[in-house]
């Protein structure tokens, strides 16, 4: 996969050097591009941002040196890339989407600060290639860097033989299909006892069923407490009986439909 990134911060995409994705780069399994949108500015002060029409705070990425980038970046490979434009104002980033963009060849995104980039450069690039304006999450960060740095671990790791083990995503949080969209619950490694706590006795037991029905009840317990929204959307199939009797001990009602939601009095906590 090829991945391009512009922006006027190279320095703050360093950590893509490091740890898996610097790995994945040094493998030759990605090929990253980072590039500073000032090298396509032509004025004395590298001007890349403007006062907004319409007047209000803050300052506009101007569109002339994102349209001169992203020509020279797309004249620089073959095909049409998926230009991701991180935005607070995007499409959730999840790992549906992550999922999606690790099966495309080439990547180009485009990280701003300031109050976002003229709308006219969307537009444009918009008529011509796959454009997703993505954000990752309910809270505003002062520019699109952090978000790539995400956006790029989150698909790198799911390209063939980065992780190592194809079997690593199965159980992914949000993987789909994995443990019904559950999360995660704890994990444990030596020492068997640490300053007096044990490990819990099930995962020494080598009973593989028992260790597979604890995971999923802590996967409940947590996805419970931390992300009640998941367990309202779990599709019913996907619960067995001994789901439903933990659900029921947790204070979770079984509905018509067989969806569960939280018994009225837990819903006011
Ligand atoms: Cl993609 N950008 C910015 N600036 N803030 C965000 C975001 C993106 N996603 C969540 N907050």
């Amino acid at each position: 996969m090829r991945i391009d990134v512009v922006t006027i911060f190279p320095e703050y995409l360093e950590p893509l050097n490091v740890s898996l994705v610097g790995k994945a780069r040094a493998r030759g399994q990605l090929d990253v591009r980072i590039h500073n949108l000032r090298d396509w500015t032509h004025d004395r002060h590298n001007t890349v941002d403007d006062s907004p029409f319409g007047g209000g705070p803050g300052m506009v990425m101007k569109p002339e040196p994102w349209g001169e980038a992203l020509d020279s970046v797309l004249e620089s490979g073959e095909g049409r890339p998926v230009l991701v434009v991180p935005t607070p104002s995007g499409l959730p980033f999840t790992q549906e989407l992550a999922v999606e963009l690790s099966e495309k060849p080439w990547l180009v995104f485009t990280p701003a600060r300031y109050e976002g980039i003229d709308r006219r450069v969307i537009e444009e690039y918009g008529d011509r290639l796959d454009v997703r304006e993505v954000s990752i999450g309910d809270y505003v960060l002062a520019g699109g860097e952090a978000p790539v740095l995400v956006i790029v671990e989150a698909v790198a790791r799911l390209l063939p033989g980065v992780l190592g083990n194809a079997e690593s995503h199965r159980d992914d949080s949000f993987a789909p299909g994995a443990m019904a969209d559950l999360l995660e619950g704890p994990v444990y490694t030596k020492p068997p006892v640490w300053r007096g706590r044990e490990v819990p006795e099930v995962l020494l037991s080598g009973h593989h069923g028992k260790v597979a029905r604890w995971r999923r009840d802590e996967a409940f317990r947590r996805t419970t407490a931390n992300r009640p929204d998941l367990i309202e959307r779990c599709d019913p199939a996907a619960l067995d009986k001994h789901d439903r009797k933990l659900l029921a001990e947790l204070g979770w009602e079984e509905r018509a439909d067989g969806r569960f939601g939280r018994s009225a009095s837990a819903v006011e906590e």
